[in-house]
């Protein structure tokens, strides 16, 4: 067994530590207050090659596989939750689904916009009346000629009206419950195609979610990814990824929290002297790492698996249940540890904790992990 870094990992976590430091850091506050990612931050995440870090060279990716985009998603999470949350919607689930689904030409097509950040990618597949019943979507593709008509509404979508190009569900056979879907390639600048303004959140303010549109959005025929009546797969199996990478948010997330926690605890006099040398701060301390030690154990453990190509649907599941709820614990402990001061938004424990909250909800509530892992415990009869 090997739990250390190789020397390549360990020159992108640094760099991408350094970057996060120095560029992210700074302006996070900012980012949340102006609800807005600044292009420049973008820009230079393309060029140390962060949008595409999960994806083979020969797609002008990083190749660094499932392990670098998770070592480098912590670190910017430990700055900004905004920021990995527009790089997560663009490339864990966006432009994954086309990775996953596309043929070789779709690929060579559109993989290395995407990889190289010079188009945003996004994944639209919740409607208004579909959430965690994703298979209850109406968006309808109608066949016409060399085409496929889109009509519907998504809504929910992370960097909906920032994307360049969507990895769209939507319904191509009438009643056939999951059987009916299928996945489509769809760009912003295709007539009919429309994002509605952002919506005003709790947290992750800096990314932009909308509802999009389709109004009769006539999409070529060698845009549909993989077969027809295959949507519903694909959707799950870039969820999986998608699922998984959170982990690697919530481990940034956590560790930076507990940083803030133990430099405050250390600074906070009262009593005369630091709250850290009084036992009830020091547990809320140890529980802080005992989670942030358990979350970075599977998420890594879990992204190897994934990286092997070995099963990791249910783990996947694992690792966004138990992390989310394991921050949304250090977050809540953070904000106590910090007392007053952790309520004020002057202190960045007061994001930390609005923005920990999304993550029991999108890319599958936590209920739905429940499900999905109870269900493939009782098929496989092993754990
Ligand atoms: N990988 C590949 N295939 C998968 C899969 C996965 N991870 N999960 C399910 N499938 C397949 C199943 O094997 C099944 O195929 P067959 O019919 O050939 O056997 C098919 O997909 C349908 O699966 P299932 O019967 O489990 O579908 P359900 O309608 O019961 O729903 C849940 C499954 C609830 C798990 C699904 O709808 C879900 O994940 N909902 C949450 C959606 C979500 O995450 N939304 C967030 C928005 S995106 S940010």
């Amino acid at each position: 067994m090997e739990f250390t870094f190789t020397e390549e990992q360990t020159m992108l976590r640094d760099m991408a530590r350094r970057f996060a430091e120095t560029e992210i850091k700074p302006i996070a506050a900012e980012i949340d207050l102006n609800s807005e990612v600044p292009n420049h931050i973008l820009k230079k995440m393309a060029e140390l090659g962060f949008m595409g870090l999960v994806f083979p060279e020969e797609y002008e990716g990083s190749g660094f596989g499932e392990l670098g985009y998770c070592i480098v998603l912590e670190e910017l999470s430990r700055a900004c939750a905004s920021t990995s949350v527009v790089l997560g919607g663009h490339e864990s689930i966006g432009a994954m689904a086309i990775y996953l689904a596309g043929t070789e030409e779709q690929k060579k097509k559109f993989l290395p916009d995407c990889a190289t950040g010079r188009k945003i990618a996004a994944f639209a597949l919740t409607e208004p009346g579909a959430g965690s019943d994703a298979a209850a979507m109406r968006t309808t593709a109608v066949e016409d000629g060399d085409f496929w008509v889109l009509n519907g509404q998504k809504t929910f979508i992370t960097n909906g009206g920032v994307a360049d190009i969507y990895s769209v569900f939507a319904r191509t056979d009438a009643g056939s419950g999951t059987k009916g879907i299928s996945t489509f390639i769809v760009e912003k600048d295709m007539e009919g195609f429309s994002a509605g303004p952002p919506e005003k959140k709790m947290g992750i303010r800096g990314s932009h979610t909308t509802d999009i549109f389709f109004d009769n959005v006539r999409v070529p025929k060698d845009h549909m990814l993989g077969v027809r009546g295959d949507g519903f797969k694909v959707a799950m199996k870039t969820l999986d990824v998608g699922r998984l990478s959170l982990g690697a948010q919530c481990v940034g997330a956590a560790k930076e929290a507990l940083d803030l926690s133990i430099q405050h605890a250390n600074q906070r006099a009262q009593f005369g002297g630091p709250i850290s040398r009084l036992q009830a701060v020091q547990f809320m301390l140890a529980e802080m790492a005992t989670e942030v030690y358990a979350m970075e154990s599977m998420t890594y453990r879990t992204a190897w698996m994934c990286d092997q190509k070995m099963p990791f649907s249910r783990q996947s599941a694992m690792v966004k249940l138990f992390c989310s709820e394991a921050l949304d614990k250090v977050v809540d402990r953070a904000v106590q540890v910090h007392g007053g001061m952790g309520y004020m938004s002057e202190y960045p424990i007061e994001r930390f904790y609005r923005d920990a909250r999304i993550v029991r909800i999108f890319e599958g509530t936590n209920e739905i992990q429940r499900l999905v892992i109870a269900r493939d415990l009782l098929k496989s009869q092993k754990y």
